[in-house]
């Protein structure tokens, strides 16, 4: 049965017959695909300590309780109304936004609310044997408190497809329990999110750079005209933060262990010996990371993204900080593969939207990336860490044909296929992490060799709490 309480809101789900309906027929096959296809077994004798949001202000979503995890109250929220909103971008700029969605750009809103629903899922699914390998009950509890948060964001996007896209809306919102990480036959809409991640290592690679780009995404579609898209993607960035935190303090926890092994090697990088994970293993998971999640970007020239910007759908991120909100006479300069060279090309700005969000997603990884060095720098050591060239290992857009070292310079097919192993995890790469977290720690305050402890618990809990207990 529905009801309010059960789904904590703020859209008025209790005298919201349309909306009640539609969640009744499709919020039992979201419980069953929790149980399918979430977190492997902890789904019914665990007690896990989560954060639920139960209303948008800060002591609303900040509740926290031990909850078992399939009874997670999933809520809906949408962030306070702007008063007098106005669009900001675009060949509507200054008009009202919609609170309805306008027929002619009904397509177009259906197609990026879906990929970006078709994601929250994903990423669930993709992390679900993690719980069985975790280095520690603090850990465990944040990789639980991401799923049942991409849990939620994945209703943020159901509640827009029921709401406001009727019988297509509804059959969407089936589709994107039906599609599935890594299938063959079915799989999730963009790459990165077809990827395994079966260690802990990936994981907190993908909460940094590929949760970086749900930031960066969900920045650009907050700006949209169509005002319920905007509130509900603005409502869910405050929950997307701690899902970076939780990626670049599990990253750089791990590199603060790197050090203390390496020190403890007599400064020798083979921290292997150890049990440790060596710097050279944790640039090569940032340059997969990162690739896979600039291509999410998209194409560098994309009439799809002029054709969002100019109709008002999705903006740049901040869209307040540029000058010019109509972008007509703008122009960006790319360097475009041409006759086996790069050339210096102008193109209308329009169409290198994709690429001037990838501009803002690259300086905010960088900002993470020299934190992690800031640890090696405390430590004394003279290696840094550093983001390969946005042309390495491209998927997606105008590089994905040809091949680049991290430094940006151009390879032949078969130096790639030689040197590929230098920059990228290779199979022997993945068995050692595999072989180090074959035991997982689930003993309060303990934590697996390869990792430090955090500097302090979560809700100002002790790091020994019991985030996560068994009940038989
Ligand atoms: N993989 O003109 P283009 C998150 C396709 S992450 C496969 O550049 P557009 C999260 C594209 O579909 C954020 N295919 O496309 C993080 C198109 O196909 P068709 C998710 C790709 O539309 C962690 C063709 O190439 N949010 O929230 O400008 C955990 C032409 O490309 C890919 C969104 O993505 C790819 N990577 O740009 C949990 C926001 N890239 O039509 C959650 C909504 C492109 O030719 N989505 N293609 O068959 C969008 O804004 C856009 O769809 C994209 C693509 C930016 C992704």
């Amino acid at each position: 049965m529905i009801s309010a309480e059960k789904i904590p809101n703020n859209v008025g789900l209790s005298s919201n017959k349309r909306l009640q309906r539609a969640l009744e027929h499709w919020q039992p096959q979201y419980i069953q695909w929790w149980k399918d296809m979430g977190p492997q077994g902890f789904q019914d004798y665990h007690q896990v300590y989560v954060r639920t949001a139960v209303s948008v202000d800060p002591s609303g979503w900040a509740h926290f309780e031990y909850v078992n995890l399939p009874e997670y109250r999933w809520g809906i929220f949408l962030a306070d109304p702007v008063q007098d909103r106005r669009i900001g971008f675009g060949d509507f700029f200054g008009q009202p936004v919609w609170q309805e969605v306008p027929g002619e750009f009904r397509n177009q809103l259906r197609r990026l609310i879906v990929t970006q629903g078709d994601t929250e899922p994903a990423s669930v699914e993709q992390q679900r044997w993690l719980g069985q390998r975790c280095p520690s009950l603090y850990d465990l509890r944040n990789l639980f408190q991401v799923n049942v948060e991409e849990g939620r964001h994945l209703w943020a996007m159901v509640y827009l497809l029921h709401s406001y896209f009727g019988r297509d809306g509804r059959d969407e919102a089936e589709e994107l329990l039906a599609r599935q990480s890594g299938n063959r036959d079915k799989p999730r809409i963009l790459d990165a999110f077809n990827e395994p991640i079966d260690n802990w290592l990936d994981f907190f690679m993908f909460t940094m750079f590929t949760d970086r780009d749900g930031k960066s995404q969900l920045l650009s579609l907050s700006e949209s005209s169509l005002d319920p898209l905007s509130r509900t993607t603005r409502f869910m960035l405050t929950e997307e933060a701690h899902h970076m935190f939780v990626g670049e303090t599990g990253v750089g926890r791990i590199i603060e262990r790197t050090c203390q092994l390496m020190k403890q090697a007599g400064f020798s990088e083979d921290v292997r010996k150890l049990g440790g994970i060596d710097l050279p293993t944790i640039q090569k998971f940032i340059n997969l990371w990162f690739s896979l999640s600039l291509d999410l970007h998209g194409n560098e020239i994309s009439t799809n993204a002029a054709t969002y910007f100019a109709n008002g759908l999705k903006g740049r991120a901040q869209e307040e900080k540029w000058d010019d909100h109509l972008v007509t006479e703008r122009y960006y300069d790319l360097d475009v593969p041409a006759d086996g060279r790069l050339e210096r090309k102008s193109i209308p700005m329009r169409t290198a939207m994709n690429e001037v969000l990838r501009d803002w997603y690259v300086g905010d990884c960088e900002a993470g990336v020299q934190r992690w060095n800031k640890i090696l720098e405390r430590h004394g050591l003279a290696d840094r860490l550093r983001l390969p060239d946005r042309k390495f290992n491209r998927g997606i857009g105008m590089f994905s044909s040809l091949h680049f070292d991290p430094n940006g310079v151009a390879l032949n097919d078969e130096d790639w296929a030689r040197r590929k192993g230098e920059w990228l995890p290779s199979p022997a790469d993945r068995e050692y992490l595999l072989s180090i977290m074959a035991t997982p720690v689930y003993e309060p305050g303990k934590f697996a060799n390869y990792i430090a402890p955090p500097i302090r618990g979560i809700n100002r809990m002790p790091i020994n709490f019991e985030y996560v207990r068994t009940e038989m």
